[in-house]
């Protein structure tokens, strides 16, 4: 390497370095953590503690200040029967191995677990009618007005697959960084649903990083209530809408049942965001950096950058669909 480049590199990285703490920084504030990171609020403790209904007054504020404070919301049974059912064949039909991407080296205890990128368009129909529902939610969370989709995968955990160890994902604490898990069949807790930590995705709970995986949480020294030990399983029923922080430490648990977890997994980001290292892995290759959620109105839509068609025969079932695929204005982000 030249000298003037080694140069530009290193400055290159000092930026990048920058922009993490200014994101870290931003992400404590709005967790309300104190100075030196430790979140303010209690930690949630149960699954009750997280969800969040619709139906309910001030149901998005209190979304977002969950995303917040606990790095996760949980809304049950959100989508409709009608296009669990639909968004289910789409994920059964794609991981046949012939149309499938295998992506099984991202996961961990990757044994009956199977992870494949899956073509976005469809699934437009179910983003939509997410984006519609939370759109306010999602602008203010992930700090844009567009959602850059950096994963979109089917994610099976089969009977035989082992817990896996608590982790986070990445190494960057943003908070324009979102998780999403769709359940496409009744989840009970030893089917091996996911279980999460609350209020770890940032501040004091960095005492873990990246790629460290921990049997017992008292290794990070976040714990003194046993409740925390465990942490909350989510066992939901099909449609039920999960988000979560990727820095939150997580895992799969073991599925000790017949019946396999089969859910659609995402990982949006506002555009401004930090791509985490690693990412994007479960996409397929053609849809990397192509689709964004639209969540600039009171609904949100699915958008794709680089074309200027109409999304075809109108997918969407939410009433002002007519959803309009255009030509982004700005480059993929990779
Ligand atoms: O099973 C889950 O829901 C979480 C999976 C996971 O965190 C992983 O494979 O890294």
């Amino acid at each position: 390497m030249l000298e003037h480049e080694a140069e530009d590199q290193d400055e290159g990285d000092e930026t990048a370095n920058q922009d993490a703490y200014v994101a870290m920084k931003r992400s404590n504030a709005l967790a309300g953590a104190d100075a030196s990171g430790r979140v303010m609020s209690a930690p949630a403790r149960t699954l009750a503690d997280l969800s969040v209904h619709l139906d309910q007054p001030l149901a998005l504020q209190r979304a977002l200040s969950l995303w917040r404070q606990q790095g996760v919301v949980v809304f049950p049974a959100m989508l409709a029967p009608e296009a669990v059912h639909k968004l289910a064949c789409h994920v059964r039909a794609a991981v046949a191995p012939e149309h499938a991407v295998p992506r099984v080296a991202n996961i961990r205890n990757p044994d009956f677990r199977t992870l494949r990128g899956l073509h976005v368009r469809g699934s437009s129909a179910a983003l939509e009618a997410i984006a519609y529902k939370l759109a306010p939610f999602l602008r203010e969370a992930l700090e844009d007005h567009e959602l850059d989709v950096l994963e979109h995968a089917a994610y099976g955990v089969g009977t035989g697959a082992e817990e896996q160890n608590f982790h986070r994902d990445d190494s960057i604490v943003d908070s324009r960084v979102m998780s999403i898990q769709i359940s496409l069949v009744d989840t009970s807790g030893e089917q091996g649903a996911f279980q999460v930590l609350a209020a770890t995705h940032h501040g004091a709970a960095r005492a873990g990083e990246e790629g460290q995986e921990v049997d017992s949480l008292d290794e990070l020294g976040l714990l003194g209530v046993e409740e925390r030990v465990q942490g909350i399983v989510v066992a939901v029923p099909a449609g039920t809408v999960v988000m979560y922080s990727p820095n939150a430490m997580h895992r799969g648990r073991g599925n000790d049942t017949d019946k396999e977890r089969v859910s659609l997994t995402l990982t949006l980001m506002g555009a401004n965001g930090l791509v985490p290292e690693g990412i994007p892995l479960a996409i397929c290759l053609e849809d990397e950096g192509k689709w964004y959620l639209d969540v600039a109105r009171a609904q949100g839509h699915l958008m794709h950058r680089l074309t200027s068609s109409t999304l075809a025969g109108g997918q969407s079932e939410h009433p002002t669909s007519g959803s309009t695929i255009q030509m982004g204005a700005r480059s993929p982000w990779i």
